[in-house]
């Protein structure tokens, strides 16, 4: 008996002493001492040698050890779990690399910054507002009238909330509310931000129905040049050079008389047709001419709204959407594809800058 429990003392020391750092060595260590051939099992079996008064001492020994051995193997486990995470032991260096699918930016974006980009090369710059816009600055500003059908139910998102301490909130139908208020910044600073040279690309909405040709809301380019002595020949000069860059050096420009409430006089730009060189497709219905964009120099009344005096001031000003541009030059035939956000759709333009 006595050399049994030095026996048992020689086994706990041994135990406490174990260090492993290797699964190998781990698995070792449970087979030797906790397996069903392993030395405590063995030590067990001494049970039936021992006098009856004893057992009760060995048996206490026994499951202490028992105990102790089980509860290294857990530690030793857990240090072989560290170690193999923090040498890398377990990283197969040999694997080859998760592929990196790169994005893509939005092809409204990209035909967006191609039209902004020829502008800031003449000195305009980029100016920013509101999507949610009361009623002066989206048409009362830019003199539509209180009847005008611009302003139906029909056609423009009313929002019915009162906000601000009023209630006649819409969504934009147009960038021209940035506009506004950047010549309505000029009254605050008493004439100090003028002359005025600003493009303003957007999101608008139009209580359209949506089809593959027409959405309740889409994207626009408009820009602005009020400064003294401003003509409708630096008008058509800046736009032609415009759409020479923009469709190519060989397009020839067209400006046909239209109305505005907020434009006088006002046009609309037709270029030689892109597709076809002018002689005559599906793109341009067969007339060799495709509308680009709408133009006037603005109206008077518009200046004086915003507190820029109209003697002294003149300007003009331009609008175009980004949708059909982008539909053209990029092969879109569905003007929702834009919003849908498929994949399969948008990774078409990845490697496009
Ligand atoms: C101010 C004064 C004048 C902006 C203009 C147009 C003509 C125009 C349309 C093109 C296609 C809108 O996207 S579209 O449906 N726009 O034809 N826009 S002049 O005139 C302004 C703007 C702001 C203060």
């Amino acid at each position: 008996m006595e050399q049994l429990l030095e026996q048992i003392e020689n086994y706990k020391k041994e135990i406490g002493n174990y260090a492993a750092t290797d699964p190998q060595s781990a698995e070792n260590f449970r087979i030797k001492y906790l397996g069903s051939k392993g030395i405590i099992k063995n030590l067990m079996g001494e049970m039936k040698n021992i006098p009856g008064e004893k057992k009760k001492e060995f048996g206490q020994m026994m499951n202490d050890l028992k105990a102790f051995a089980e509860t290294k193997y857990e530690s030793i486990k857990e240090a072989v779990n560290v170690h193999q995470q923090s040498s890398g032991d377990q990283i197969d260096l040999s694997l080859p690399g998760d592929p990196l699918t790169p994005g893509s930016r939005h092809p409204i974006t990209l035909m967006r910054n191609r039209i902004v980009s020829i502008f800031q090369r003449l000195g305009f710059s980029i100016a920013d507002g509101p999507e949610i816009e009361d009623d002066w600055h989206n048409f009362t500003a830019l003199n539509i009238s209180e009847n005008h059908p611009a302003r139906d139910m029909q056609d423009t998102f009313y929002i019915q909330h009162q906000l601000e301490g009023h209630t006649d909130w819409l969504l934009r139908t147009h960038t021209s509310n940035v506009q506004i208020r950047v010549m309505e910044k000029n009254r605050q600073s008493g004439q100090g931000n003028l002359p005025i040279r600003i493009v303003c690309p957007g999101r608008v909405y139009r209580n359209e129905t949506i089809s593959a040709r027409s959405h309740c809301f889409f994207h626009q380019v408009e820009g602005l040049y009020v400064d003294e002595h401003v003509s409708f020949a630096d008008l058509k000069q800046t736009l032609y050079f415009f759409a020479q860059e923009m469709y190519g050096k060989d397009i020839k420009p067209r400006f046909r008389p239209s109305y505005f409430p907020f434009t006088e006089p006002s046009a609309e730009m037709d270029i030689t047709c892109f597709i076809c060189g002018g002689k005559g497709c599906r793109i341009c219905k067969q007339t060799g001419w495709v509308e680009i964009l709408g133009c006037g120099m603005v109206h008077p009344k518009v200046l004086e709204n915003c507190g820029i005096d109209s003697n002294k001031y003149t300007g003009f000003a331009f609008g175009m959407g980004i949708e059909r541009p982008a539909m053209l030059l990029y092969g879109v035939n569905d003007i929702r594809l834009f919003s849908e956000n498929d994949v399969r759709f948008l990774k078409q333009f990845t490697s496009m800058a």
